[in-house]
């Protein structure tokens, strides 16, 4: 079994030292350890910091590209070079590197392919309120959304993918990969398991989430984006009965005057047409919700090609 440990890298020269250092290199179960640093672009001295800190492998994107694109490059790079089991955890050390071992155990059991660092944000002291309840509720619903069983901590960084997981994935949007990841998995039947594992205050502010609404706003967007191609069919019946139940209800409101009042149908027929339209539309959004689930099915056959093209190019 060789163990990455993988570490996107966007300015991180005040703290990436500290996090290299911690990463346990001798684990239980675990042939070798090494540790592979995307750096994205940054302008001070992460790069030359992550070398001195013993990082094995440090890549750079040249440019600033952005987390999910990082990630994509990290899990890339961790496989060529024949990674069995991929630890992601962030370059601000926000996360607790010495429970690595902890982290990998339900993947060394064979009791997982995806284990979440859970940071147990309930119980983090100092973040601010707003930040932790908007996180629970988030968590909350993209965890149901997707259909997990369990609350989980779904947009933690901290995470243990197993080879077979990574070969799967393949990160679409453009923002944040956490929760397209853990839908992807779901899709492919994978099990992912949760270990608490509590993180540490960061001094640095954050930049991906410089400004909460925005990044609330861009997550929605996110969620629902990857929401509509994994589960097309959920989301169109969902937005074609929002439109076709009240087009629904003006018709029976018409046959009502058309039997039961003296004036018949007269002077409704505006209602009428707007029914008609109202029902129209709903159908056809549910009509385009089974195309898309077709094309859905088709995905799934490319993402078996993509499988088995990626296993065999990166043997
Ligand atoms: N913000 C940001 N981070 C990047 C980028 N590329 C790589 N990263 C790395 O991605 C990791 C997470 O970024 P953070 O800014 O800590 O975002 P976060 O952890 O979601 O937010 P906090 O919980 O508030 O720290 C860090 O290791 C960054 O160095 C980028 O373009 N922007
Ligand atoms: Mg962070």
């Amino acid at each position: 079994m060789k163990l990455f440990v993988t570490i996107p890298a966007f300015n991180e020269a005040e703290n990436i030292e500290r996090v290299i250092r911690e990463i346990p290199r001798n684990i239980p179960g675990v042939e070798s350890v090494s540790v592979l640093v995307v750096d994205d672009g940054s302008s001070d001295q992460t790069v030359e910091c992550a070398r001195s800190a013993g990082a094995d492998f440090v890549i750079s994107n040249g440019t600033n590209k952005g987390l999910a694109y990082t990630f994509q490059r990290l899990i890339r790079e961790s496989l060529i070079r024949g990674a069995d089991i991929i630890v992601n955890t962030d370059g601000d050390n926000h996360y607790n590197q010495s429970r690595i071992p902890d982290l990998i155990q339900p993947i060394l059991e064979s009791k997982a392919d995806i284990v979440i660092g859970d940071r147990e944000v309930r119980q983090l002291e100092y973040m601010p309120a707003a930040n932790k309840y908007l996180n629970l509720l988030g968590s909350f619903f993209v965890s149901r959304m997707i259909g997990l069983k369990k609350t989980l901590d779904v947009s933690s960084g901290f995470r243990a993918y197993t080879r077979e997981a990574a070969l799967r994935i393949s990160i679409l949007s453009k923002h944040t990969y956490t929760h397209e990841t853990l839908i992807q998995a779901l899709d492919h039947n994978l099990t992912i398991a949760s270990v608490p594992i509590k993180a540490r205050k960061v001094n640095r502010k954050s930049r991906l989430i410089s400004n909460i609404p925005k990044h609330l706003v861009k997550s929605l967007v996110v969620i629902f984006r990857v929401f509509t191609i994994y589960k097309p069919l959920r989301v169109m019946s969902g937005l074609g009965l929002l439109i076709f139940l009240p087009g629904l209800v003006l018709i029976f409101r018409f046959l009502y005057f058309y039997f039961f009042t003296a004036r018949g149908g007269e002077g409704h027929i505006q209602s009428l047409i707007i029914a008609a339209i109202l029902i129209l539309l709903g159908f056809q959004i549910f009509v385009l919700g089974l195309i898309a689930s077709a094309i859905g099915w088709n995905r799934k056959m490319q993402e078996e090609i993509l499988y088995h093209q990626k296993k065999e190019l990166l043997k």
